[in-house]
């Protein structure tokens, strides 16, 4: 390795990590040579967040238009997609027409978007990589407290609880700067593996995968039965206690046993370590990410009402959302029901709201699409031609090589990315967009708080912004509204849209956010944003009441049989970001965890007569993927592990299921019956 003698800064910029959800402020330097470096501002960083000005100047970045391949014009492309939208909605109407976005994209760029699809395009097929991520919080939130915020309250406000349990959740490897916020309580983590966040828990339960609505009832049942609930509170801000009351009444300890595998001794231990204490309870994708996550998330928040948790200080339930502007990319439009400041498309008053805001009349604006999942099922079919942006569904979605045949059945994919994804592979135009460093924008991070990411440089040659190209299709369309490419602009025009809704931005600028930031609400430009959502105990429901919802424990939509014995569960490892896109191409992340893996009881390993490091095809009725086996008595012996970061013979997707949750169309990417056997290295 060579050193290079530092050279004089050129210029700096403070921004934010172009990565997760907590958003770690990051000050970027170029110097006189181009080469940028970043480093953290405040708190901390993880490796991603160090290494990430890498994909800045990498080789394979992108910087032309590709049309079936070949470099074209800027003006080639464009002339080319804008007539393929006239000539297919000619022929198919204007649904054939769809849109796929995604949770990183910025404020503004969802907010456009939204726009764009309903009036350039005039499609209602729009929806994104979020029904993923955090739509089972979103919907258990909505329905129980009547708004959708990931965090009720600043992160810091965890430093002051006694206990935080956290529930499917991995943050030592998914945030790992999050974890000096949680380290000063008692940990309860709930995780079928002993993960690096479980290594520093107090107490860690060990479900089967797909049986924490089971082990949340348990536990109110325990609560109910040694007297630790809050009365008052129940009495004073709540609905519903009685019929929840009656359904935990048959979950039984050693009934939970039998469903989740977690002792009943351990059970007790985790109600006692709740009670009478400073308690938040947070869930993320080890919960959430299943065909009944709306109803597991429910059965959390029924326990923290309970015991009176919510809008007590350092206390209550939160969800962890996961990408950069998860919950920011919720809420202005881009999901297939929604309209900007989370209103829904279906309420007349809302589509009026937006309509005069857009100058547009209400009758134009469409109905509501549908789901990520469903949105791919329909490709070939209803939905000819399919833009996508901010996600690589080839590596991510669920039964993944479905969707890569069905991707491939559209007259035309079109997508803009800054790498050649796995998807942008199979487009008929690949158009090149600028990255985080080379733009301005806002995020929403996991409290809810707003926050700008400020351009250190502009774009590199031959590359454009998503809101550009936005512009130059809506042009060639002669579409109505207004389509600008100043992010400032839009983020005003943003305000106003979400100006009365439940995500109300109105009152914040980007003046005001030059050097501060706000939890929303912000209502007015005089408000200082809401920190903490519940802190009155009033609920922005109908009756300013939580309600507690009646849910009971159901099955995974597979279970381990003879022919499929063992549970697959997937998720993240340290270094890899997602479909690995980006992190995929940084040199300085490799390592051990830059491959494919399968993590194994060594008990399990044996029967199928696999040891350490040898490859294992691992098949579900659906597909299957290859990996070499690492032996570990982290895991239960039922249920194997793989994450999802990788491509092609490699992908966990190719044998996860599709099979969606009723009411937030998650699909159940952490359970599903698989059989492993040994494989050849390939
Ligand atoms: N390094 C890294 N960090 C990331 C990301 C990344 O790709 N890489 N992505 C970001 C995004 S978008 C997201 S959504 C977050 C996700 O953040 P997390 O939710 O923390 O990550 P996961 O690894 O998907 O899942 C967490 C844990 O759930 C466990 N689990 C599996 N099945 C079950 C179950 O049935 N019940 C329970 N209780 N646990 C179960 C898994 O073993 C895993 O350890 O991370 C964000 N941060
Ligand atoms: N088996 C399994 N599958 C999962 C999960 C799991 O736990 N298990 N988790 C799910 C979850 S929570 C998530 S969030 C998804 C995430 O998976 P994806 O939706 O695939 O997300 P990314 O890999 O982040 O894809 C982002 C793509 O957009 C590009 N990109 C980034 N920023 C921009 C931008 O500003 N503009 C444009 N035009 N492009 C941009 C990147 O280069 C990359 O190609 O995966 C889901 N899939
Ligand atoms: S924790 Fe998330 S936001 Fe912070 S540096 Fe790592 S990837 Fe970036
Ligand atoms: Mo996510």
């Amino acid at each position: 390795m060579t050193v290079r003698a530092a050279l004089p800064v050129l210029r700096t910029a403070d921004t934010h990590c172009p990565y997760c959800a907590l958003q770690c402020g990051m000050r970027l330097e170029e110097d006189t040579d181009g080469k940028v470096t970043a480093s953290p501002r405040g708190g901390g960083m993880c490796k991603k967040g160090w290494t990430s000005p890498e994909l800045l100047d990498h080789p394979e970045r992108l910087t032309t238009p590709l049309l079936h391949g070949e470099p074209v014009s800027w003006e080639t492309a464009l002339d080319h997609v804008a007539d393929r939208i006239r000539t297919i909605q000619a022929e198919h109407g204007k649904d054939a027409v769809g849109v796929f976005g995604g949770g990183g994209l910025t404020n503004e760029k969802v907010y456009q978007l939204g726009k764009w699809t309903r009036l350039a395009l005039g499609s209602k097929h729009i929806d994104y990589n979020g029904r993923f991520c955090m739509s089972s919080a979103a919907g258990a939130l909505n329905r129980s407290f009547g708004i959708d915020r990931g965090l009720p309250f600043p992160k810091e406000d965890l430093q002051d609880a006694d206990v935080i349990v956290l529930v499917g959740a991995n943050p030592a490897e998914t945030m790992p700067p999050l974890m000096r916020f949680l380290t000063g309580a008692e940990l309860i983590v709930i995780d079928p593996r002993r993960t690096a966040t479980a290594e520093q828990a107090q107490l860690h339960l060990q479900p089967a995968p797909g049986t924490d609505l089971a082990l949340a009832n348990g536990l109110l049942h325990i609560a109910i039965e040694q007297g630790y609930l809050d009365h008052d509170y129940i009495k004073g801000h709540t609905n519903g206690f009685d019929e929840v009351r009656q359904t935990v009444a048959g979950y039984w300890p050693a009934f939970v046993e039998r469903i989740t595998g977690v002792s009943v001794p351990d059970l007790y231990a985790a109600a006692r370590l709740m009670a009478g204490k400073k308690t938040a309870i947070l869930t993320a994708r080890g919960s959430e990410q299943h065909a009944k996550g709306v109803d597991t998330v429910t059965a959390w928040i029924n326990l923290a009402l309970a015991l009176g948790l919510p809008g007590k200080p350092s206390s209550g339930y939160g969800c962890i959302t996961g990408q950069g502007n998860g919950q920011g990319g919720r809420e202005h439009g881009q999901k297939a029901d929604q309209l900007p400041g989370y209103r829904m498309i279906t309420d007349p008053a809302a589509r009026e709201h937006v309509a005069a805001v857009w100058g547009v009349d209400p009758e134009t604006l469409p109905g509501a699409g549908v789901s990520a999942v469903e949105l791919l099922r329909k490709c070939g079919d209803e939905v000819k031609m399919l833009f996508v942006l901010g996600s690589n569904p080839v590596v991510s979605a669920p039964r993944a090589a479905r969707v890569a045949d069905r991707l491939k059945d559209l007259d035309c994919l079109v997508s803009f990315d800054f790498v050649m994804s796995e998807t942008a592979r199979l487009a008929e135009v690949v158009l090149p967009v600028t990255q985080w460093a080379e733009e301005d924008g806002t995020m929403t991070n996991l409290e809810g708080r707003i926050i700008r990411r400020k351009s250190l440089r502009g774009a590199p040659d031959g590359v454009h912004s998503d809101l550009w190209i936005m512009k130059e299709l809506a042009a060639r369309l002669d579409a109505p509204g207004a389509y600008s490419t100043d992010p400032e602009e839009i983020f005003e025009e943003l305000g106003r849209a979400s100006a009365g809704g439940k995500a109300d931005y109105s009152g914040v600028s980007y003046e005001r956010l030059e050097d501060r930031t706000f939890q929303w609400p912000v209502p007015s430009p005089d408000h200082d944003g809401t920190p903490r959502m519940f802190a009155d105990f009033k609920f922005p429901t109908p009756d300013g009441r939580a309600k507690f919802i009646a849910v009971d424990h159901r099955h995974p939509a597979e279970r381990r049989d003879r022919s499929y014995p063992l549970y697959l569960t997937t998720g993240r490892v340290l270094t890899q970001y997602q479909s690995g896109a980006q992190t995929r191409l940084i040199e300085s992340l490799d390592g051990p965890d830059s491959e494919q893996f399968l993590q194994i009881h060594p008990d399990t390993a044996v029967r199928h007569g696999i040891g350490e490091g040898d490859w294992v095809r691992i098949t579900s009725r659906r597909g299957s993927y290859t990996a070499p086996a690492r032996l570990t008595t982290d895991i239960r012996p039922d249920t194997v592990f793989s994450p999802f970061h990788f491509p092609g013979a490699a992908n966990a997707n190719a044998a996860v299921s599709d099979v969606l949750d009723p009411i937030s169309r998650m699909p159940e990417f952490k359970v599903c019956a698989v059989k492993i056997a040994p494989a050849a290295k390939p």
